[in-house]
């Protein structure tokens, strides 16, 4: 019986520290900009490095602090931005290189921004108290030609598959993926337009025309 109680206490202790996590796996990254060409954070003025920027959405059911979420790339082996805010169910934040150097700046660290590679990079997001292990909950391999001049990547709208948003700098060669002539949409859920003016698009038509 002593047995029995002792397996049942650890079962719901460990459902008790299962808990702490689910929320962490609802926010998930849904575009970034590796290569921006225009002034995309708005300060007034283009920069290859303040201008990049790379968008986080709360996929899940219940609001989430952004402090215990960490952007960080290939070649760093500490985190180069903590992300703040709160984000609502179905909510999308954006993040641009500028609040990445702000950040490292605040915290004496090399303020390279995201540091996201022209020439495709890894971005990991990852999970984790200040000072505590952090854990990496999603990554995102970009390839070099969705990294080009104002061309965004992102998942496809409504989906979890990533796609080119390339309508600002479209893509006609033959690498996948294929180009979309869909617009970046930073801070806002992914949808196409750019393809057809103030019209949105399905996943299955873009599809269906362009994979
Ligand atoms: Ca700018
Ligand atoms: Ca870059
Ligand atoms: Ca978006």
């Amino acid at each position: 019986m002593r047995t029995l109680f002792m397996s049942s206490l650890a079962v719901v202790l460990l459902l008790v520290i299962g808990a702490a996590t689910p929320a962490g796996a609802a926010v998930r990254i849904t575009e970034l900009m590796a290569d921006p060409a225009s002034d995309w954070d708005h300060d007034g003025a283009y920069d290859y490095k303040l201008d990049e920027w790379i968008e986080v959405t709360n996929t899940g059911t219940a609001p989430v602090n952004l402090q215990d979420y960490w952007f960080r790339d290939e070649s760093a082996s500490e985190p180069r931005f903590q992300l703040t805010g709160v984000l609502d169910p179905g909510e999308t934040a954006v993040f641009y290189g500028s609040d990445a150097v702000a950040w490292q700046a605040a915290n004496g660290i090399s303020t390279a921004g995201f540091s996201l590679n022209n020439g495709g990079d890894t971005l990991y997001l990852m999970h984790g108290p200040a000072g505590g292990d952090l854990e990496i909950i999603q990554s995102i391999t970009y390839p070099d030609h969705t990294a080009d001049d104002d061309r965004s990547y992102g998942t496809v709208p409504g989906g979890s598959e990533w796609m080119l948003y390339d309508g600002l700098f479209p893509y006609t060669g033959t690498l996948d993926p294929p180009g979309s002539g869909c617009n970046p949409t930073p801070g806002e859920p992914n949808y196409c337009h750019g393809l057809v003016p103030d019209e949105d698009v399905s996943f299955g038509t873009l599809k269906a025309t362009f994979m």
